[in-house]
């Protein structure tokens, strides 16, 4: 295990996120405090940066108002402002209309408008003059995700001695989907402005390394991708590569094992019913999740017979997720209407065979539910990765449990021993969820023992050390050049 101060070499860190980490909390005097706020990202990135400490440029989460920097922790914060029509148009827009549904297999329709394209090169333009403005001299600055991706070209433009690098959390699409991008080679050329681009997947890297060729004349020798020489400017390569992010297993696992979280557990299962199987969902609504599908197949095993209330209850916690986009508000209307449905024709007094949660929990909360389920069930369309595959794992230190995985997550990479389905295939759907509800107790702790050994092998610290690793040894190798 290596020191990641021993990566950063006293370079300063700056991240930078469509979002910072953090959410405006009103107390009861009336007065506000800032609090490190949970999601994907930061859980994934939190283990680091309390580490190195960093810089972290990023909306705060309001729209129309200007926040002056501030503090927590080791994170110095750098607010960018966003007015409320280009949060409904490089946000809601290019990112969540345009860009989302496009890298998540045109689940949704992309929508393609000039004017939200304007916004996000106005927007992305102001990350990159603030981060110029703000980043200490030979700063490793990283970029993550789909709503920046034009600032590494922008930043490399102002700022010729840092060392960029970018990090996708959703997939990056086939070239043909990509080809319907109007803004395809800007978007290409934008990203090509990092000195490292990470993936979650081995086929997002090679998607990426098709696209700059094409749309960039930039060929890849393996995971490098090498930029031409251009007047004025000498050829460079880029390393274009998956880093599959991980969690703070030791993390999650030490929570699980704290004596609240066990009594919360235990208080979990006895009111749902101690004699029933628990099924768990959790996700942000959103339809690349794959919601519809899982209840579906919940309902027809109900029809069917196969269960019943009395004997099963599917417990779907649904973080409220962008909903000022339309698709968004059709999603959650139709499964809600589906909720009722199934509770109003499958339960009796007393017991509601789904139990549907629309809200955000504490992290003690996620694990006392992970520890309380029998099955965990993700069912993803598409998705980059999913943590919440890694953390069920991570909590289950008692080797019980089983879990319902997607092919079409990056987690299904790595976690081979999970019951993987494809979610289209409702009655594979259907049959993995019986057979998890009555996997023998021996074969439970025989599948969970190798999902940990594989979240384990590949924790957040590893992914963070083989991520960062890579960019320090090109901003070494960057430093020696300009001192030559
Ligand atoms: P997300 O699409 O948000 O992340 P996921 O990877 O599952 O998806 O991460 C969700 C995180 O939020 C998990 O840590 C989970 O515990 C937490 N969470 C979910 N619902 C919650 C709730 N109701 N209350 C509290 N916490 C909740 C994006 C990509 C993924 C990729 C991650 C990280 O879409 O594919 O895995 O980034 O790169």
């Amino acid at each position: 295990m290596f020191d990641l101060r021993d990566v950063a070499r006293g370079r300063e860190l700056v991240m930078v996120s469509n979002r910072l980490p953090v959410d405006r909390v009103r107390l009861p005097d009336g007065s506000a405090e800032w609090r490190t706020s949970p999601g994907g990202l930061v859980t994934a990135v939190e283990p680091i940066v309390r580490e190195l400490g960093c810089l972290w440029v990023g909306w705060a989460g309001s729209t129309d108002e200007e926040i002056e920097p501030f503090e927590i922790g080791s994170m110095r914060l750098a607010p960018i402002p966003l007015s409320s029509d280009e949060m409904a148009s490089y946000y809601e827009g290019f990112s969540n209309g345009t860009l989302w549904p496009l890298y998540h297999d045109v689940i949704s329709a992309p929508v393609y408008h000039r004017t939200w394209w304007d916004s996000y090169q106005r927007v992305n333009r102001r990350f990159a003059e603030r981060v110029a403005e703000e980043a200490a001299e030979g700063a490793i600055v990283w970029v993550h995700d789909y709503q920046l991706q034009l600032v590494p070209e922008m930043l490399r433009e102002l700022r010729p001695d840092v060392t960029i690098a970018f990090f996708l959390h959703i997939p990056f699409p086939p070239r043909s989907l990509f080809a319907q991008l109007p803004w395809r080679r800007q978007i290409t050329r934008g990203l090509l402005g990092a000195d490292v681009i990470g993936f979650q997947r081995v086929q997002d890297a090679v998607n990426f390394r098709f696209v700059t060729e094409r749309y960039a004349g930039a060929p890849a020798r393996g995971n490098t991708i090498v930029i031409p020489e251009a007047p004025g400017r000498p050829s460079r390569s880029v390393l274009a590569q998956e880093f599959p992010i991980s969690i703070d297993a030791g993390g999650f696992e030490a929570l699980a094992a704290s004596p609240e979280v066990r009594h919360r557990a235990q208080e979990i299962r006895e009111e749902l019913g101690t004699d029933r199987t628990i099924l768990l969902g959790v996700d942000r609504l959103d339809y690349t999740k794959g919601i519809r599908h899982r209840l579906k197949a919940f309902e027809e095993l109900l029809e069917d017979g196969e269960i019943s209330a009395q004997d099963t209850v599917l417990v779907q916690v649904a973080s409220p997720s962008r909903e000022q986009v339309e698709a968004y508000q059709r999603l959650r209307e139709e499964v809600e209407v589906t909720v009722g449905r199934i509770n109003g024709a499958h339960g009796s007094i007393g017991h509601a065979p789904l139990v549907y949660l629309h809200r955000g929990y504490s992290r003690d909360e996620m694990a006392a539910l992970y520890l309380a389920a029998d099955v965990a069930v993700v069912t993803p369309l598409r998705d980059g990765m999913n943590l919440v595959a890694k953390e069920y794992v991570a909590c289950r230190a008692d080797e019980g449990g089983a879990l319902i995985l997607s092919e079409f997550t990056g987690a299904a990479d790595e976690l081979r021993d999970a019951l993987l389905i494809n979610p289209h295939d409702i009655e594979g759907v259907k049959a993995a969820m019986l057979r998890a509800i009555h996997l023998p107790r021996d074969e439970q702790r025989r599948r969970m023992r190798s999902l940990r050994r594989a979240v384990y092998d590949n924790d957040v610290a590893h992914w963070a050390n083989q991520y960062l690793g890579s960019v320090a040894a090109v901003a070494e190798n960057r430093s020696r050049v300009l001192e030559q």
